[in-house]
């Protein structure tokens, strides 16, 4: 079983990157952020939020984080529903501490680990530029107003990048320069998993 997290600021290309690994590796992407849209129902199609989505809301038309309790049970329920995968790629989790932890204990109990965490790096102004770009036609409130785009950047920075240092620290975290087009950043990232999946 290979366990990847994908890691790095919003915008840094992590669910765009783990959409391309799971087409060729087979591994399942699970990205939290889409759980919680998939909640967020859609008033344009008449489908309501769920209980989950009205809460999950609230925290992220602001760029805040979801409480963990939240996302960790949203989490491990979507892994149990996947069983039968080569591997999962965690795309935008852990995104705090207790998540990395909570994480740990859940393949822990299932005798797996973490395999790998990479981090992509790009820079703020390019980040803004991206979602700002994304936001045009995505729908997302996150994504609409530059103040709230550079509040995840702030978030990401004080609560969600320590989780590099909680993984280097098992030396399992690496960098990856997330700047250049998708093939470039895309071949850089499976040199690094080919060999292990
Ligand atoms: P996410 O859905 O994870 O949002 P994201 O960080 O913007 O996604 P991502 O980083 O994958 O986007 P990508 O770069 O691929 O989270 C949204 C919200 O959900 C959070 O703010 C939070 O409120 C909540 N949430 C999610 N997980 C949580 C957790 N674990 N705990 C608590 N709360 C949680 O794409 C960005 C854009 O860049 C795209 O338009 C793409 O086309 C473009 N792009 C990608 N690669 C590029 C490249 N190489 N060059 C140019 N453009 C590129």
């Amino acid at each position: 079983m290979y366990n990847l997290i994908l890691f790095g600021p919003p915008g840094s290309g992590k669910g765009t990157q783990a959409k391309i690994m799971q087409e060729k590796f087979g591994l399942l992407q699970i990205s939290t952020g889409d759980l919680f849209r998939a909640e967020l129902g859609n008033q344009d199609k008449g489908i309501e939020p769920t209980e989950l989505g009205k809460e999950a809301r609230s925290y992220m038309d602001k760029g805040q984080l979801v409480p963990d309790s939240v996302t960790i049970r949203m989490l491990e329920n979507h892994v149990e529903k996947n069983p039968d995968v080569p591997g999962y790629i965690f795309d935008g989790f852990p995104r705090t501490e207790a998540q990395a932890q909570a994480l740990d204990g859940f393949l822990e109990d299932r005798n797996e680990t973490v395999s790998d965490l990479i981090m992509l790096e790009v820079d703020d102004e390019e980040i803004v530029t991206r979602l700002l770009e994304r936001g045009k036609d995505s729908g997302r409130a996150d994504d609409a107003n530059e103040e709230v785009i550079r509040n995840r950047i702030e978030v990401y920075r004080e609560q969600t990048s320590p989780v590099y240092d909680y993984y280097d620290a098992k030396e399992l975290a690496r960098k990856v320069d997330g700047l250049g087009s998708l093939e470039e950043v895309a071949a850089r990232l499976h040199a690094i998993i080919e060999p292990s999946i």
